[in-house]
């Protein structure tokens, strides 16, 4: 669900490589890009709608499901109730069709929005202080104590990760406060200059989509005794802040600059951690990163241009 999304296309495309795709349902509540529409079953399906939802499991006899549809930080502030009630309303959907064995196995995106302003911010340990300041956070957080919940008292196999911002090429992100390191890529080319809605030096953890993608497969496949976190993994690739993917940016772009004009998504970033420590993925299920900063931003400029 959420398949025409910045990570959902992705997903799509390597669990229909993987898979076979006629294996593979992908939904969304609009219409995609004719690829992934016509690549394999597709349905038009909304999230919060549990009948339909249950629906296309038994129509298609589904036996994981990949919860995709969320709003994000930024957008999440300016509909509140409509952020809780999409963000809480799908996943209480998935978890109930896990609980009544409708379904085997539930993925669950969480995010590094669920720490705020109190977490320690560098290393940030995979247990600690959790006081997230917003909309998106707080549903966040929610979300994992219900994983959690589901996992101990159903035994719902639920498996989640807290992703940092992504970056990729091939779906345009929207309404995140990590926006800022896509957006960037495609101005540099276009204008050579890009105005940051974060000042120089907000540094957040972030990472390359082929690799989230290989750790939301990669967790999904792991072995049930493997998975020791219910509520859901810390991970981890690279930290920068937009002076630093400004510089390697100017590697490629040399006449490349840019300036700097805060907005309200400023206080979202300050509240977030700059590192985090993701050695619980890393020791139980086996996560490695792959791609750094160099990397990303040559593959990025290769393929936008
Ligand atoms: C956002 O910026 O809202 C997301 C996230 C970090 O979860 N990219």
């Amino acid at each position: 669900m959420g398949a025409c999304g910045q990570i959902g296309t992705e997903l799509t495309t390597q669990l229909r490589n993987k898979y076979a795709a006629h294996k593979v349902i992908a939904s969304d509540i609009k219409e995609g890009s004719q690829e992934l529409m016509q690549g394999g079953p597709f349905e038009i399906l909304d999230a919060m709608d549990y009948e339909a939802v249950q629906d296309v499991v038994i129509r298609y006899e589904i036996t994981d499901v990949y919860l995709m549809a969320a709003m994000l930080s930024a957008t999440a502030e300016k509909f509140p109730m409509k952020a809780w009630n999409l963000n809480m309303n799908s996943l209480f959907n998935v978890l109930n069709l896990a609980r009544d064995k409708k379904i085997e196995k539930v993925f669950w995106p969480s995010s590094i929005a669920v720490f705020g302003s109190t977490t320690p911010k560098t290393d940030t340990p995979q247990r600690t202080v959790m006081e997230p300041s917003t909309v998106y956070g707080i549903s966040k957080q929610t979300g994992e104590r219900w994983c959690e919940y589901y996992h101990k008292r159903y035994d719902v196999d639920v498996r989640s990760i807290r992703y940092p911002g992504l970056i990729s090429y091939t779906t345009l992100p929207g309404g995140g406060t990590t926006d800022y390191a896509v957006d960037i890529y495609y101005k540099a080319l276009k204008h050579k200059k890009y105005i940051s809605f974060l000042g120089a030096e907000t540094t957040l953890p972030m990472m390359y989509m082929d690799d989230a993608i290989n750790a939301t497969i990669g967790i999904m496949e792991a072995d049930k005794s493997e998975i020791k976190i219910r509520s859901s993994y810390n991970l981890a690739a690279m930290s920068f802040n937009p002076e630093e993917i400004a510089a390697s940016i100017r590697e490629h772009v040399p006449a490349f600059s840019i300036s700097y004009k805060p907005d309200f998504r400023q206080a979202i970033a300050d509240s977030w951690p700059q590192s985090i420590d993701d050695s619980a993925a890393r020791e139980d299920w086996g996560w490695e990163h792959k791609i750094s900063l160099e990397e990303m931003t040559k593959i990025m400029l290769d393929n936008i241009e």
